[in-house]
């Protein structure tokens, strides 16, 4: 087959509203520790790989993300290690504040988790997403070159890509977006112009790529419905080039969930829940956020707990919550309600010899992780809404044992690749229940064909083919787009 690596190659530049480090001052000098989140796995899985054709993988990967310290704070230190060069965007505070938790968090992350509800419509709000989204990309213009190809991540950045068409018109633009495209009847809910905004914003790409078939529906529904751009086989003709929307469920280093089963501290981990939990062990753990579901899935366990005495003093349902947006007052509400809806499960089936919830609110090191994951009998995954979900991916990929049921809310994007899951409606508490009693019932040889099933599918469309797809469809495009210029 032809090498579709191009000649002309540059780098490639990620832009997300997260650089990929944490800085943490020691001795007036500042130390990178690199974050180990979902993206940059991602990211640096393409730098393992090295066969992709979009761009040249020996440079350093440029990373443009939001500093949360100041100019003169940085000033002099260094920002790169050895597979980032990050270049932090500096936003003054009012502008963050409207921006991320205003814009962001108030408006289209409830309006997409369909909460609309809780979504706030507020006109500083959009005027300081354009300003941010104008900061980063003067950032990026300081860094781009010819042949560079830049990947924009996610809903704090849909107005990005247009911009870089604008001044940039033969860079590569890939953008994905990485929670549900909400369909026409959420969408249309924000205001004419901010809708075709966004859209258009999103269109200045070459590729856009979203989790599920049923995003892209509803995307591709938006760009006819608010800019008038039809499309065929998700192929969207702009006149003087071709947008590409298709489908990349994004995945997880599935040989390092593996392999990890054998590690000393996941051993020691397993080890010491098994020792101190009862019988069957019920794990979740999810950021605090109302889209996980948490509520949902506490009053599903209690209704277990009604319905099925039978497994009362043999049951220990390890719930952790990730302290998440704390600062925003909703956030601060549901935690109160996670908090006494547990106390009130505690106490009320709780004995001197059994608490039935064991609840924590921090974040979990990773062999204590992957020790929970592979001790369970039950994880437990119930968001009401969720563009993917990761952690159910971790669960399985963790289970070298084959052994363990994974119950999956079906709004979940996740619910679409992992069919073998005992797939559930959140909000249906008897449903809950009911799951959970024929996951405790499940004999092993089912066990174990539904995982192995579910396994395989992980293990063969890893992160390293998501990336690798993404990145594919980028050559394929700019293939074709010379093609047409040749025409
Ligand atoms: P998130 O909403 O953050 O991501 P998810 O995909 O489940 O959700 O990823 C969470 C990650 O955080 C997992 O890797 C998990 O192990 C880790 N994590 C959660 N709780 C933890 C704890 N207490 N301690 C340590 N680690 C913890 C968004 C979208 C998702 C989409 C991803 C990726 O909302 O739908 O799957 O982006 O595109």
């Amino acid at each position: 087959m032809k090498n579709l690596r191009s000649e002309k190659s540059g780098k490639l530049i990620i832009v997300a509203y997260r650089l990929p480090f944490k800085l943490v001052w020691e001795n007036e000098e500042v130390r990178l520790f690199q974050n180990s989140g979902g993206l940059v796995s991602a990211v640096l899985s393409l730098v393992k790989s090295q066969n992709n054709a979009a761009f040249n993988a020996d440079e350093k990967i440029q990373w443009i993300g939001f500093s949360e310290n100041s100019p003169e704070e940085l000033e002099g230190q260094s920002m790169e290690n050895e597979h980032f060069q990050a270049h932090p965007v500096f936003i003054p505070a009012d502008v963050n504040e409207n921006y991320y938790e205003g814009f962001c968090n108030n408006l289209l992350w409830p309006l997409c988790h369909y909460f609309p509800s809780l979504a706030r419509f507020d006109d500083a709000y959009f005027e300081a997403y354009q300003t941010a989204n104008q900061l980063f990309f003067e950032k990026l213009a300081e860094v781009i070159q010819p042949g560079d190809t830049v990947w924009v991540q996610d809903y704090q950045l849909m107005l990005l890509p247009a911009l870089i068409r604008n001044h940039f018109p033969s860079n590569k633009v890939g953008f994905f977006f990485h929670i549900p495209f909400p369909s026409f009847e959420l969408f249309r809910m924000l205001p004419v112009a901010w809708r075709k905004a966004l859209v258009d914003g999103m269109l200045g790409s070459d590729v856009i790529g979203f989790h599920t078939n049923d995003y892209v529906e509803y995307f591709l529904k938006a760009a006819r419905l608010v800019s008038g751009y039809g499309n065929k086989l998700h192929y969207i003709n702009m006149s003087n080039r071709i947008v590409k929307v298709d489908s990349f469920p994004i995945s997880i280093d599935f040989d390092q969930f593996n392999e990890a089963f054998e590690d000393p501290g996941v051993v020691q981990a397993r080890y010491d829940a098994r020792l101190s939990l009862k019988e069957k062990i019920i794990f979740s753990v999810d950021r605090l956020d109302y889209s996980k579901g948490i509520i949902h899935r506490l009053r599903g366990y209690q209704r277990f707990l009604e319905t099925y005495p039978d497994w009362h003093e043999k049951v220990s349902f390890v719930m952790v919550v990730v302290p998440s947006r704390d600062t925003i007052e909703q956030y601060q509400q549901m935690k109160s309600d996670i908090d006494q809806t547990v106390g009130r499960i505690n106490a009320d089936y709780g004995t001197i010899s059994w608490q039935p919830i064991i609840y924590q609110y921090r974040s979990m090191p990773y062999p204590e992780l992957v020790g929970m994951y592979t001790a369970s009998d039950v994880a437990l995954i119930t968001p009401v809404r969720d563009g993917m979900n990761l952690v159910c991916k971790e669960y399985v990929a963790s289970r070298q044992d084959n052994r363990g049921v994974l119950i999956l809310s079906e709004m979940a994007g996740a619910a679409a690749e992992l069919g073998e899951a005992l797939i559930i409606n959140p909000l249906d508490k008897q449903d809950i229940a009911d799951a959970i009693n024929t996951a405790f019932v499940m004999p092993e040889e089912e066990q174990m064909k539904r995982m192995e099933a579910m396994r395989q599918r992980i293990r063969d469309y890893d992160v390293f083919a998501w990336t690798n797809d993404f990145f594919t469809q980028m050559t394929m495009l700019e293939l074709e787009h010379e093609r047409l210029r040749q025409v």
